[in-house]
């Protein structure tokens, strides 16, 4: 879909941005550059993507921001503020040290006196900084998180041109926060139920009852909580299971060490791994998971919290 909408952009002389897809920087950045070239063509990816991606690289991309270049591709200009994505663009407005690649698009792009830019600009310095203290940036922040592909796109034009609180009434976008504002409030909920313990252990059986990021509540509950080692498993489908593992930083737990044993990677603080189960044995995920947290941490006993539907949390020792 993205391929064609490029393929024919460049067909017709008009130009193409890519920006990150996680979060508002990047949207915002996109907005940015759409403000200026009122005809251009956005694509969003994920960092990950960027770099597997076989047709990204083919193109010889106007603008891209809060990413890394796709690998052997030229592009023109980049604006970015990531240490592990150094300069690679033509023209380049590079600073690990910005709060947010937006504000270095706007610079790059000659829309930094403009009021509109400012404003889009100091809701994803907000975001990107973890410091939401305005109602438009944390309702931007949960309508980028929580909508889907086109809304995200949707939301790019829309930020470029209209006022901010305008683009929150939009039905798709409204849709999208309200996703956001009921997840985090089951977050909330269930980081609320959990006990105060320095392990915490918990599980999904069904991930589809649970629109919520499992990897945002990881965090919630190592910042509310006392806990220094949090793992969260869920099972995605029949016999797939995903791992979210986190750790304290000041604490003695490795995730690297449970989740390589799962054919996972990631961080010492913070990792996670996909399995699947054995196909005559499709409920063994959570048995597989289990033994190898108990050899991790040596001991035969472990409490576990069975996040249900409703939600019901169950307390288990197994
Ligand atoms: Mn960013």
């Amino acid at each position: 879909m993205d391929m064609m909408r490029v393929t024919v952009a460049r067909a017709l002389g008009r130009p193409v941005a890519l920006c990150d897809v996680g979060d508002p920087d990047g949207v915002i950045s996109c907005a940015i550059f759409v403000r200026k070239y009122r005809n251009a063509t956005v694509v969003l990816r994920a960092p990950a993507q960027v770099v597997r991606s076989r047709w990204l690289k083919l193109v010889r991309w106007d603008f891209v921001a809060d990413l890394p270049c796709p690998p052997g591709s030229r592009v023109k200009m980049r604006a970015d503020h990531h240490k592990t994505n150094p300069p690679c663009a033509e023209k380049e407005l590079y600073d690990p040290s910005a709060p947010c690649a937006a504000i270095l698009a706007a610079k790059l792009l000659g829309l930094d006196n403009d009021e509109h830019v400012k404003k889009i600009v100091s809701i994803a310095i907000e975001s990107d900084t973890a410091n939401i203290v305005t109602e438009e940036a944390k309702l931007i922040d949960l309508a980028v998180r929580y909508s889907g592909y086109r809304t995200k796109l949707r939301m790019v034009r829309l930020l470029a041109e209209m006022d901010v609180r305008d683009v929150l009434r939009d039905e798709a976008v409204a849709r999208a926060v309200e996703r956001g504002l009921e997840a985090e409030r089951l977050m909330e909920h269930i980081v609320r139920t959990l006990p105060d313990r320095e392990i915490i252990t918990v599980y999904f059986p069904k991930m589809k009852d649970f629109r919520i990021s499992f990897r945002q509540l990881n965090i919630k509950i190592q910042k509310e909580k006392r806990a220094k080692f949090i793992n969260i498993l869920v099972r995605r489908g029949f016999r797939t299971y995903r791992l979210y593992c986190g750790a304290d930083k000041d604490g003695p737990y490795d995730c690297t060490q449970i989740v390589t044993r799962l054919g996972g990677g990631g961080h010492k603080f913070a990792a996670g791994a996909q399995y699947k189960a054995p196909l005559f044995k499709p409920g063994e995920g959570l048995n597989v998971f289990i033994r190898t947290l108990k050899e991790y941490l040596n001991t035969n006993r472990i409490e576990l919290y069975i996040v249900r539907r409703g939600p019901i949390i169950e307390r288990l020792e197994v």
